[in-house]
């Protein structure tokens, strides 16, 4: 198979050429840091752990209502989306795990796709479920809504998918589901606005009852759309009220895009921080709406003050991992899917890596003094520090590539899939 080409040996070639220039840059990078009195040792340390997970979604060409332009190779069967999340995996060292959609995702025999994920050094995470859409031969519709519907039966089969989804996870050895709560009414007065919240929460307190110990449910909230007036969980508080109301293994999950334009989801990560409440993140970008594109690419400077709050919160270094779930959610619809997770993880680890290298004390005494200016020039000092040898570092050292979209072109991986796969898209589920 094409993965070969991919192989750690082939990998180390690629990365020989760009060696010296890289150790040149790293030195200067250290020293910087040095300076500061940062430990730039201990960032590469911090950073060499963090993995994010790739959607198994997002390996095909997205779209939009108006159209879908596929590049070709795209997967066509869960085994074929893991060969491409081990390729970008391999690349970076960086995206450990794959975190699936149920029924899209759905494997015929899930011991078999555990080994077959292990054998490509891949694990599962947080499982989705799906109740914001109807699946062919399903008996009751969710056009309506499903855990919010006004009809038990239709209520009941969405419990039902998401029982089916965690046991599912089960199997793949996940134990966390993230809900998406789409449901939601178009116009005033289509939909009692309590009485949806209260048929919700009663469907997750089955839910929830019934999920292993051992698993967590995240809340995914959204503002608006599929629905355009209201959606039941449609911003952090509700998502808090319900993840509170259901008990301590029920979280909140943030995706960057499921956001008013100009919400300060910065704060929304310290308040959720403080109150033990946050789950995890979608990681995407926007502009206007819930645009799913690559992360970093429109506001770099908000996904770095969000990690400088997961900083303050000290889920950096040992437990940062264990704690939260860290999931990139996008759709492409312009780039080589692969490549734009490349790049969607660069800048997530970019951004970490940022937050590492704060003076978080020298920030803390200029909040105490009011000193405006010198806060700012701290927050600058760090975002705007050239960390990407630190980020390379910390790749090379796990063994994956120092440029790893050079690598990927290199590899002429995107070729030989189009001729294995074909032409035709479907992947990205819709
Ligand atoms: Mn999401």
């Amino acid at each position: 198979m094409s993965l070969n080409l991919l192989a750690s040996d082939w990998i180390a070639d690629q990365n020989k050429s760009a060696l010296s220039a890289h150790q040149t840059d790293l030195e200067h990078a250290l020293e910087q840091l040095d300076r500061r009195g940062i430990d730039g040792r201990a960032v590469i340390d911090t950073l060499a752990a963090f993995s994010v997970a790739v959607p198994s979604w997002a390996l095909g060409t997205g779209g939009t209502r108006f159209g879908r332009f596929p590049l070709g190779g795209e997967p066509r069967t869960i085994e074929e989306k893991l060969a491409d999340c081990a390729v970008i995996n391999r690349l970076t060292r960086a995206n450990r795990t794959v975190s699936l959609h149920i029924p899209w995702d759905n494997p015929d025999d899930p011991q078999a796709l555990v080994e077959y994920a292990k054998g490509l050094e891949l694990g599962f995470d947080a499982m989705n479920s799906n109740t914001f859409q109807d699946q062919p031969g399903q008996v009751q519709s969710y056009k309506f809504g499903s855990l919010c519907h006004t009809d038990k039966a239709v209520r009941d089969q969405a419990i039902a998918h998401n029982l089916d989804v965690i046991a599912l996870g089960e199997k793949l050895g996940s134990d966390q589901i993230t809900i998406w709560l789409a449901d939601g009414s178009s116009f005033p007065g289509q939909m009692d606005i309590r009485g949806a919240f209260e048929r919700t929460e009663s469907s997750l307190v089955e839910i929830y009852q019934k999920m292993p110990g051992d698993y967590t449910m995240f809340l995914e909230h959204k503002p608006y759309e599929p629905a355009f007036y209201m959606t039941v969980i449609q911003d952090w508080g509700s998502s808090y009220l319900m993840a509170s109301r259901l008990g301590g293994r029920a979280q909140c999950l943030v995706d960057l895009g499921h956001h008013l334009p100009n919400s300060n989801i910065e704060q929304v990560v310290s308040r959720l921080l403080m109150a033990d409440k946050l789950g995890g993140f979608h990681f995407n970008d926007s502009k206007y709406g819930d645009d799913d594109i690559t992360t970093g690419s429109i506001k770099p400077y908000q996904l770095f003050l969000v990690f400088v709050e997961l900083a303050a919160g000290q889920q950096v270094g040992g437990p940062f991992q264990d704690k939260l779930a860290f999931m990139i959610d996008a759709s492409h619809n312009l780039k080589d899917p692969i490549e734009d997770l490349l790049q969607s993880t660069d800048a997530i680890t970019l951004a970490l890596a940022q937050s590492l290298v704060l003076n978080r004390s020298a920030l803390s005494d200029a909040q105490q003094n009011n000193d405006v200016t010198q806060a700012q020039e701290l927050l600058h000092a760090a975002y705007r520090l050239d960390v990407r040898p630190l980020v390379a570092e910390a790749r090379l050292r796990n063994g994956g590539a120092l440029s790893p979209i050079e690598a990927y072109r290199a590899s002429n991986y995107r070729r030989q899939i189009i001729e294995e796969r074909g032409t035709e898209g479907g992947a990205a589920g819709l």
